[in-house]
């Protein structure tokens, strides 16, 4: 282990900032085991290892969206058929569906758009969703595309705790992914959620034919942040028949979980959410994701379109790893 100081990440000297992709790749490639305890040394230094942060989804409005990311149902742009594009949902129906969400033990509430970005006539409803669900007394979360600065602060200003935002993939590979929009435009609308003061949500997703290098040069621009995104969220491709991405190679299982190790040690003090992708990952691979320093999920039977495994299956699993939710304020 020449390449990096393992005093750093088992706790014996102070949290690395600045991660070089050569760093990054040799704990990538460390004996799994060896990666494995480093992360979870790691993950009980800033975390109560069986404490689980659970959030809901909802799609406000879903289909028709004038982007090309080779991954999304939603794209008006997809090579096959095409879902139909539904209005932006009414406040009244939104807040319902936050108040079961509650009702159901989750404690962030995250509303998804099928935009580029909001347009300014939008938002006066969507300040009035995040007005509401915040008025629950749950943590609020946004994810509506590529965001002005003025509109960031309009949301802030709403009381939105975050904003979800994914690089996707590293800069490299971004462009065989989507074409409507740059990597770039991506990391400014992420500085403009971070200047409005918001908390940042970004990650990526695992399986769409990227390379490990790939996977490490994405963590590395998330983890080399003035600072670093609290949420993390790692998404396994779901392939989505119709889309660009709906042959891609299916990732190996131990090679997405050493990719959530890797995301706990560079980002200590950050959550890193096992996000979309759960319905076809074993009960097995997703304690490995836990053990790896995975501490956030999506609960319930959907994400924005797509399957979620649902309360039975996690309440199940749960019980058998004998994980708990983590309390609203990060506490256990
Ligand atoms: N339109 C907004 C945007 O793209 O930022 C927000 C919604 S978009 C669906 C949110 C994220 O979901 C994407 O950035 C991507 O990481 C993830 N996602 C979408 N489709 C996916 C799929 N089929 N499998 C895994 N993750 C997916
Ligand atoms: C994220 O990284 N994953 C969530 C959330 N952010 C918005 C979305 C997953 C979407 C999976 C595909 C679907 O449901 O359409
Ligand atoms: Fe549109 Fe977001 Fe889907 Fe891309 S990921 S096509 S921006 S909804």
């Amino acid at each position: 282990m020449a390449l990096i100081d393992l005093a750093h990440v088992a706790g014996r000297a102070p949290a690395k900032t600045y991660w070089t992709r050569e760093e990054a790749r040799a704990l990538y490639d460390l004996p799994f085991a060896d990666l494995m305890f480093e992360a979870q040394t790691v993950h009980r230094r800033n975390f109560d290892p069986n404490r689980v942060q659970m959030s809901k989804l909802l799609s406000i409005k879903t289909g028709g969206c004038a982007e090309d990311c080779g991954y999304c149902s939603q794209s008006a742009r997809m090579p096959g058929e095409k879902m139909k594009a539904s209005k932006l949902m009414e406040v009244e129906r939104v807040l319902a569906e936050a108040q079961k969400a509650k009702d159901g033990g989750a404690t962030r509430y995250c509303m998804g758009a099928a935009w580029r970005s909001p347009k300014d006539r939008d938002m006066d409803m969507v300040v009035a969703m995040v007005e509401g669900v915040k008025a629950m007394g749950m943590e609020t979360c946004m994810t509506l595309g590529m965001l002005t600065p003025k509109q960031a602060l309009t949301l802030k200003d709403a009381g939105l705790d975050y904003y979800n935002h994914n690089l996707d993939t590293s800069e490299r590979y971004y462009s065989e992914i989507i074409s409507t929009r740059t990597f770039a435009d991506r990391l400014e609308t992420l500085d403009n959620v971070r200047l409005a003061g918001m908390k940042v949500c970004a990650g990526g997703i695992l399986g769409m034919g990227e390379t490990v290098d790939d996977r490490v040069d994405m963590l590395v621009t998330l983890a080399n942040m003035d600072e670093a995104p609290e949420s993390v969220p790692i998404n396994m491709l779901i392939p989505i028949p119709g889309t660009k991405l709906e042959n891609a190679p299916p990732i190996d299982p131990l090679d997405f979980v050493r990719t959530i190790a890797l995301a706990r040690i560079m980002m200590p003090e950050s959550h890193v959410r096992l996000s979309a992708g759960r319905t076809e990952m074993s009960d097995e691979t997703q304690a490995l994701c836990f053990l790896a320093g995975a501490n956030s999920i999506f609960v319930g039977d959907t994400l924005l379109t797509a399957d979620n495994p649902g309360e039975d299956h996690d309440g199940a699993l749960f019980r058998r790893l004998g994980i708990g939710p983590e309390a609203l304020d990060g506490a256990s």
